[in-house]
């Protein structure tokens, strides 16, 4: 059995998706960040870096409980514990590592901190949203490149690397990309939204109730280490 730490945000989405898409049993554990806990002692424990997602297979490597953070680690620990969505093939495989590292260090960044400038920061924020945007745009256009001339993001086949990306490149309502732009985007996310094991993960992630709308200034500040919680 698997336990997911999660609210409902993109990096937590994919990991909700992989379990489904691999059939695994697990449980999830709520950590409502809105209400700062991914600071308890408990769950520090398990990431130092206070955020989810994390899991704890209970029947790790060896058969001892194994925790894991950091969503693109979590998606390559899945797929080589199941053996799915990862292909065997060196080229392949490697292919798949780079498109899930392009994800975890561009897609994911750049979108994250796109949606704080123009949400969550204030006035006066044009030039931090401006550069998030263009950042996103080129991303969008190299994604759009790939999937105009093959099915998925390393080729014929449904890898990580479009679990991974799925969750950040649908979200372009939010961070307002116009996909007439992106129409083999469009596409792609089409396809992957109609995957059952998709649907069932966001009924899962749709039930989930956080503090997010309740948020005050305060807890905001704490979230974003701002203010008083600032650090530097
Ligand atoms: N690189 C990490 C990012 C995780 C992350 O930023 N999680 C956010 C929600 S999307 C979080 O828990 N934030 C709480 C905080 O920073 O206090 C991953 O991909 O797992």
């Amino acid at each position: 059995m698997i336990d997911l730490y999660a609210l409902t945000s993109p990096n937590v989405q994919k990991i909700f998706i992989m379990l489904e898409e691999c059939e695994l049993p697990y449980n999830t554990k709520l950590v409502d960040v809105w209400k700062a806990e991914q600071f308890t002692p408990e769950f520090t424990k398990l990431n130092p870096l206070q955020k989810v997602p994390a899991i704890v297979d209970h029947d790790g490597p060896s058969g001892k409980p194994y925790t894991l953070i950091e969503s693109g680690a979590i998606l390559m620990y899945l797929a080589e514990k199941t053996g799915k969505f990862i292909p065997h093939d060196p080229v392949k495989r490697y292919d798949v590592i780079q498109w899930l590292m392009v994800q975890m260090a561009n897609l994911g960044p750049m979108a994250g901190q796109a949606v704080h400038f123009s949400r969550f920061a204030g006035p006066g924020q044009d030039y931090a949203i401006s550069r998030y945007r263009t950042m996103l745009n080129k991303l969008y256009t190299v994604y759009d490149e790939r999937l105009s001339k093959q099915a998925y993001v390393i080729g014929d086949d449904y890898t990580i690397a479009d679990i991974a990306a799925f969750p950040w490149l649908r979200n372009f309502e939010l961070l307002n990309i116009d996909m007439n732009k992106y129409p083999h985007v469009k596409a792609w996310i089409d396809k992957i939204a109609a995957r059952d094991a998709v649907k069932r993960a966001y009924v899962k992630i749709g039930a989930i109730k956080s503090a997010r709308d309740n948020a005050t200034d305060d807890d905001k500040d704490r979230y974003f280490g701002r203010g008083k919680y600032a650090r530097a």
